[in-house]
């Protein structure tokens, strides 16, 4: 098994992210544990932040390092909260916090304009300076709900409508979710790609 360090603190991705690795020859080791700081993210898009903290993560344990960059597009706001995402109600925000903005914010709009996607990046270094680091890219078209749903996953996954279901993000179990996700998507290329680098990973 090669160690590969995962460079997040969110607890919901990690869950996702260990659950998806658990069969493949990647061992992940969360940040946290091996007691990375973390850097602020202060890139101007999802691949710019992913590539920060992949390579801090890479820097402070000298392992392989995976970081995902992901957030929530909503049309009717231009796209918001997009990068800021986890800091869409301030800086600190939690979940539920983020999650009263967004339908503060929508509460005008009405139900056929209310289109938005989830959009991951996940990026991989082989080292800190890795000059040729991995980006993929998974996206997950759907709509907000103007009230939560649902007690699975975390953060916008409450009032995000899944297409063709008609269950929310949270509705579904972890595995469907995994199955359809933008980080699901983006974490299979991921894999796919170091399997035709002939990765030892894989
Ligand atoms: P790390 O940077 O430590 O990974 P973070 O939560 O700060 O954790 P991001 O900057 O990538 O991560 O922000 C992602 C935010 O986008 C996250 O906090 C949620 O609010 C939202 N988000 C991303 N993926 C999601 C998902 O699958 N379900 C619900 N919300 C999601």
């Amino acid at each position: 098994m090669t160690k590969v360090v995962l460079a997040t603190g969110n607890v919901g991705k990690l869950h996702e992210l260990q659950t998806m690795l658990a069969d493949s020859a990647i061992q992940v080791l969360p940040q946290n544990a091996l007691g990375v700081h973390e850097i602020e993210e202060n890139g101007a898009s999802f691949t710019e932040n992913a590539l920060l903290k992949a390579r801090n993560a890479a820097r402070q344990t000298g392992l392989p390092a995976i970081a995902d960059d992901s957030g929530l597009e909503v049309d009717a706001l231009g796209g918001a909260p997009g990068v800021y995402s986890a800091r869409y109600a301030g800086v600190g925000a939690s979940d539920a916090d983020n999650l009263a903005k967004l339908l503060q914010e929508l509460r005008s709009i009405s139900a056929d304009k209310r289109t938005a996607r989830f959009r991951c990046i996940i990026a991989y270094v082989n080292q800190a300076d890795d000059p040729g680091p991995l980006i993929c890219e998974g996206l997950w078209e759907g709509h907000i709900l103007d009230t939560p749903r649902g007690r699975n996953g975390f953060g916008y996954d409450p009032v995000f409508l899944v297409p063709g279901l008609n269950r929310s993000s949270a509705e579904l179990t972890p595995l469907e979710k995994n199955r359809l996700s933008h980080r699901g998507q983006a974490l299979r290329k991921l894999v796919q790609q170091l399997a035709n680098m002939g990765s030892r990973f894989c």
